[in-house]
């Protein structure tokens, strides 16, 4: 599984999940994270947790996709769309849809902006730089604030297990280190416009605080 990542698939899917109209298809959007998901697995296993949920949270969505809704399923458009429509979200407390298309794509969501501002670090990092450091102070500006103190201790741990920038480097399997960096700046593009239309999507739709 870790030779098959690369920085280049994981644009590419995410590319893909831009229509023309800039409306995000989910089966593309899902598949950018299994391939992040496929790198944090062959990193070891402290970062089973994570990619436990990670993979749970996939799963709701490629479920819903396949159930008989699922053609509502297509974009993250459609899906607020029809969710909303249809009160199939719980809106302040989790009790009759637990796991909304809406509550469970906005944790991989807000997971999103954390990838956002890791890998600006690591674009701007220089050799001494930390990668534990970096990932800590993207997480402290992103999920923390919305996870459980029990989350933000165990993640910590996780974080000092991480290996070096070098390897990190290495496994984005993008070339030199010119190479990746420019590959970096290119992902990073995408990865912001995608996090933005959903963050407007959900602000204009007030689902940004989804239990
Ligand atoms: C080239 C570099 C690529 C790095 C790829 C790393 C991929 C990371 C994927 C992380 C996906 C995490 C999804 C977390 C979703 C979440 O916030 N879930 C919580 C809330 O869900 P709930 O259903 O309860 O409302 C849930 O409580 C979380 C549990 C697990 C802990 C999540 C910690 C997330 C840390 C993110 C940093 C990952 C560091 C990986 C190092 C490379």
């Amino acid at each position: 599984m870790a030779e098959s990542f690369s920085l280049q698939n994981v644009l590419d899917t995410f590319k893909s999940s831009l229509s023309e109209n800039k409306e995000i298809y989910i089966q593309y959007y899902i598949a950018g994270w299994k391939e992040l998901v496929s790198f944090m697995n062959s990193l070891g296993t402290v970062f089973s947790f994570i990619s436990k949920d990670a993979v749970n949270k996939i799963q709701i969505l490629e479920n819903l996709q396949a159930g008989e809704s699922g053609s509502h399923y297509l974009t993250v458009q459609s899906m607020v769309k029809y969710e909303l429509e249809n009160e199939l979200v719980d809106l302040t407390k989790r009790s009759s849809h637990p796991e909304s298309g809406c509550r469970t794509l906005l944790r991989l969501h807000r997971a999103l902006l954390w990838l956002e501002l890791f890998l600006e670090r690591l674009r701007t990092s220089t050799e001494e730089s930390k990668t534990s450091v970096m990932c800590s102070d993207a997480y402290n500006e992103s999920l923390a604030q919305h996870h459980a103190w029990i989350i933000r201790k165990a993640t910590g741990v996780a974080f000092c297990a991480l290996p070096g920038r070098d390897s990190f480097f290495q496994v984005m399997n993008a070339g030199s280190e010119q190479e990746v960096v420019a590959l970096l700046g290119e992902a990073l593009a995408l990865i912001s416009e995608v996090h933005q239309i959903t963050e407007d999507l959900y602000g204009q739709n007030n689902l940004l605080e989804l239990p």
